[in-house]
């Protein structure tokens, strides 16, 4: 069992639970799912390794639970888990996922209504049935709707952040194999798109059938939907179809320039080439029927009279042109970030302690990290009060005092309130090295009441960076209906920081905003928003956002050493 399907069934179990109403459970079980989901070990390994013994050093993962993923190990199966939906025989994750649907709801339309799946509660809101319920209402009825319209839209894609891991195990089992020189995926992945449709890898091989078989039988792979001599395609058990292609190796170049896409932005190259009398096409650059390049991409955009495009960029959004000039952006790098901005631990809703998240930012080679804990308007998470916040910043020049290549500051995840104020008092925010501010309530409010409500909680001069500004959750919730041009604007007008929250489902900004705030010259962060000690590596997701924002180093102020970071924000 992979460690995200193990991952699964609990993030289910904790939906059970909540739908019984059990008080803690429900958050230690959400807790260890997050903490699976991001290992990079194999549970399995870990406890073929060292037992339950060893499984309990997952962090969140005790006796009871250790015991549990060892059922799943040994059996597959998890017998308390049978139990809990043999009571309440309904698709949780299913209907948990549409906006407004919350485990309780759930119980309520299961016991009324005897809705058990999405389909079923699609139906019963369209005959007008959900209204009628206590605790509904015709506009909660109106949501649920729009909720299921979201979601299949969506569906289909796959979140990059969410099927990278795999991806990447199958190019490193064909880059294992002795028939294969290379291996490359190309497509949406190469771009970094924030979510995926399928997976097209490329791959040089002398003897392609062999890898084809390989490809075929790979464990994961549910469907083979075509095996043809030198292209493939499967889907594999989480829904993802995956493309296989072996090319020669003197057109790799070509092939991988062409599979890359996007699709936009070929229609484009292709001109140029047409432009000089060429032929361009997945096969080479070609004058007439000679080959003038296509061994790499680099000698293909040259023979065109372009500068290498970063694979980021190339959405036919202004890259070529800029490529023609010599202008293309000097894009931020994977290894630029020297500290993360927003992280919560156990304080309130994360799944590790300070000293775990600081050595796991230490590890990945970061200077500096915020804590910036929820604060108390986010009573579920049990938000720290300004007690708590002095007690925490006393805890975290204690730790500061025994810590060496790192710095830890003081900040908070502070929310801001209906009306644009924050719910932490300004003399203690004073006292914070770093003030995240964010929306968490009262999502639906009216375009401009949201729009003057963030521009007021700006205003705040110790607000020092807007979190996740527009609030969506990819697949999920919609971004909240704001003005960005008013937002962006007031950001450089006040010298308030915008994030790239790197979180796989979040990704915000997007990049056409990050785009936008860098012309209005205004700075940005990228942050994990890590709420485990797996997540701090999802920063290389905001970087890759940012790139495909157009962001150079001198756009992200955490590229910078700590002292010329905190001078960037507000100096109140
Ligand atoms: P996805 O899978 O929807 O996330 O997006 P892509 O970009 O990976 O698209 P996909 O898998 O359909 O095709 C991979 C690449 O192959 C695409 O980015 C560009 C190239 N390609 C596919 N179909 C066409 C086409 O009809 N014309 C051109 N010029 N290129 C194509
Ligand atoms: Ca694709
Ligand atoms: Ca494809
Ligand atoms: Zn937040």
């Amino acid at each position: 069992m992979r460690n995200a399907e193990l991952a699964q069934i609990f993030r289910e179990i904790a939906l059970y639970l909540e739908m019984k109403e059990e008080p803690f459970k429900p958050r230690a079980y959400d807790k260890v799912a997050y903490a699976l989901e991001a290992l990079e070990e194999p549970v399995a390994e870990i406890y073929q390794r060292g037992g339950v013994k060893a499984l309990r050093t997952i962090p969140g993962v005790g006796q009871a639970i250790a015991e549990k993923i060892e059922e799943m190990i040994r059996t597959g199966r998890l017998r308390y888990y049978e139990e809990l939906r043999k009571e309440i025989p309904v698709d949780v994750r299913g209907l948990t996922a549409i906006e407004g649907v919350g485990p309780k709801s759930v119980k309520l339309l299961y016991e009324k209504l005897g809705i058990k799946k999405v389909a079923d509660l699609e139906q019963a809101a369209r005959a007008g049935k959900i209204r009628k319920l206590a605790h509904f209402g015709e506009k909660m009825e109106q949501k649920i709707l729009k909720g299921i319209g979201f979601l299949k839209q969506g569906s289909g894609r796959f979140p990059l952040g969410a099927v990278l891991p795999l991806i990447g195990e199958i190019e490193q089992r064909l880059r294992g194999l002795p028939e294969v020189e290379e291996v490359v995926v190309a497509g949406s992945t190469r771009r970094r798109r924030e979510t995926i449709g399928d997976a097209d890898v490329l791959a040089i091989s002398r003897r392609p059938e062999k890898v084809m078989d390989f490809f075929v039988s790979m464990a994961e792979v549910t469907h083979v939907q075509g095996r043809g001599k030198t292209k493939s395609t499967v889907k594999l058990k989480n829904g993802m179809g995956v493309d296989l292609r072996v090319v020669p190796k003197e057109s790799f170049g070509a092939a991988l320039n062409y599979f890359t896409g996007s699709k936009d932005h070929n229609v484009a190259l292709r001109r140029i080439a047409q432009e000089k009398g060429l032929k361009l096409n997945e096969y080479g650059l070609f004058r007439g029927s000679k080959r003038i390049a296509g061994k790499s991409e680099e000698e293909i955009y040259k023979a065109l009279g372009l500068c290498f495009i970063p694979p980021e960029l190339r959405e036919n959004q202004g890259e070529i042109e800029a490529a023609k000039k010599g202008e293309l952006p000097d894009l931020v790098g994977y290894q630029d970030l020297r500290g993360d901005l927003q992280t919560q631990t156990t304080w309130t809703d994360g799944a590790n302690s300070i000293e775990e998240m600081v050595e796991e930012a230490k590890r990945l080679g970061l200077e500096y990290i915020a804590i910036t804990d929820h604060t108390k308007g986010l009573a579920m998470t049990g938000g720290s009060d300004e007690k708590k916040l002095l007690k925490q910043m006393g805890e975290i020049d204690r730790i500061n005092r025994s810590l060496k290549g790192i710095t830890v500051l003081k900040g908070a995840e502070v929310n801001i309130n209906k009306d644009g104020s924050l719910d932490i008092q300004d003399e203690v925010l004073a006292r914070l090295d770093v003030v995240g501010i964010a929306v968490h309530s009262h999502f639906n409010l009216p375009r401009r009441e949201m729009t003057e409500r963030i521009i007021k909680a700006m205003r705040n001069p110790h607000a020092d960076i807007l979190f996740h500004p527009t609030g969506r959750v990819i697949q999920r919730r919609e971004p909240y209906d704001v003005d960005m041009d008013t937002i962006i604007r007031t950001a450089k007008e006040t010298g308030t920081v915008l994030e790239i929250d790197a979180y796989p489902d979040r990704l915000d900004l997007k990049d056409e905003h990050i785009r936008k705030a860098i012309e209005a010259g205004v700075k940005l962060v990228i942050d994990s928003d890590a709420h485990s000690v797996n997540h701090v590596r999802f920063l290389e997701f905001g970087v890759a956002q940012a790139r495909r924002g157009w962001a150079e180093k001198k756009d992200v102020i955490n590229t910078r050493p700590l002292k010329e970071f905190l001078k960037c924000l507000k100096q109140a």
